[in-house]
């Protein structure tokens, strides 16, 4: 009986198992009904009281060993994905996370949209320019600051320079070019400036331009068209100003305010306790912008205007830091879920 034990004990030592159905057959062989452990323990109960004495431990170890090493054999058929699956196929599925549209998306399309309401086309040109479309057909001087190496990021140097537009005003320029009036038209996009980074500045942003140019377009055609506009932005009860204000491609041109959403005029730190938000610039199209572009100034007018996305989404959503709007963060993201 002691060499039976030894033997089935070394025996135990080396099983192995490719799947869970042979585990099993090793459970049958082993402790079923007709298992050898099962058969020794009836040989067992046969013999005599010394010899019970002597092998009851033993054989009591091998029984143990056996169940232990079976279990691991089952445990590591389970681990492996074997024996059965680790998760339930008929639970309902766990829904895929819905992304968010970006708030600048969102900010671009209804601006696009209130304007269209108004007959104006939306009009898309190239994000790498030449000189002439984004300073030179707008009546910039020569000696302008904003030609500088400071604000223009330069692909190619030299007299007839490639570089990355600082507005999307080089868009309209296109346009007029090759279109008669009337032209009304919207051009958003994303515009480069060579500005170091902070929470109120950012090398890459986003404007909405406008163009109308007709016979007989007037100074209040402009005023009424950006009320209008900030009326449907921004809710019924708004109030803008215009101030006075300076662009080479405009003349007159002004700053837009709107009156303050948030304290309604009582005075907050959003609107620096003025109980005013600026939201834009605009003014009427230069005649040298118009001529130079093969319009007729004697014959037409025409208003223009241009807003940055990045500040009136900071505007709607109280937004504090322009950075937010580039780092991707799903946390700032997801905030603007609609589902
Ligand atoms: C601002 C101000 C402005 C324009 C953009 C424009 C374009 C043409 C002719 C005349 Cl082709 N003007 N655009 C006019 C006034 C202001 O933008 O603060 N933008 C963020």
């Amino acid at each position: 009986m002691h060499e039976k034990i030894n033997r089935l004990l070394t025996e135990l030592d080396s099983l192995t198992a490719k799947n869970a159905g042979e585990v099993e057959a090793l459970r049958v062989g082993w402790l079923g009904k007709k298992g050898s452990i099962t058969l020794l323990f009836e040989e067992f109960r046969q013999v005599g009281a010394e010899e019970k004495r002597q092998f009851g431990p033993q054989i009591n170890r091998l029984k143990q060993a056996a169940v232990e090493k079976i279990n691991a054999l089952r445990e590591s058929m389970e681990s492996a994905g074997g024996h059965k699956p680790s998760f339930d196929a008929t639970l309902p599925g766990e829904p895929a996370p819905l992304g968010a549209r970006h708030p600048l998306s969102i900010v671009r399309s209804e601006i696009i949209d209130i304007f269209k309401t108004l007959g104006y086309t939306v009009a898309e040109g190239p994000e790498v320019e030449d000189d002439y479309h984004v300073f030179g057909a707008l009546n910039f001087p020569p000696e302008h600051p904003a030609r500088d190496m400071q604000d223009t990021f330069f692909v190619t140097a030299g007299d007839n320079p490639v570089l990355l537009r600082t507005h999307t005003s080089s868009v309209q320029v296109r346009e007029m070019e090759r279109r008669k009036p009337p032209i009304r038209i919207i051009c958003p996009g994303r515009v480069f400036r060579n500005e170091a980074i902070s929470a109120r500045a950012h090398c890459i942003f986003h404007q909405v331009e406008g163009l109308y140019i007709d016979e007989n377009v007037s100074f209040a055609d402009m005023k009424q068209s950006i009320l209008y506009f900030a009326r449907e932005f921004f809710g019924a009860g708004v109030q803008i100003r215009l101030r006075p204000s300076y662009f080479p491609f405009t003349e007159p041109s002004a700053e837009v305010d709107v009156s303050c959403n948030i304290c309604r005029g009582e005075g907050c730190n959003v609107c620096k306790h003025t109980g005013w938000l600026e939201i834009m610039g605009c003014g009427m199209v230069d005649p040298n912008v118009l001529e130079a572009s093969g319009i007729d100034s004697k014959k037409y007018t025409g208003f223009a205007f241009g807003m940055g996305i990045e500040r009136i989404a900071m505007l709607k959503w109280h937004v504090r830091d322009l950075r937010h709007y580039f780092e991707n963060d799903i946390r700032f993201l997801q905030q603007f879920a609609t589902a």
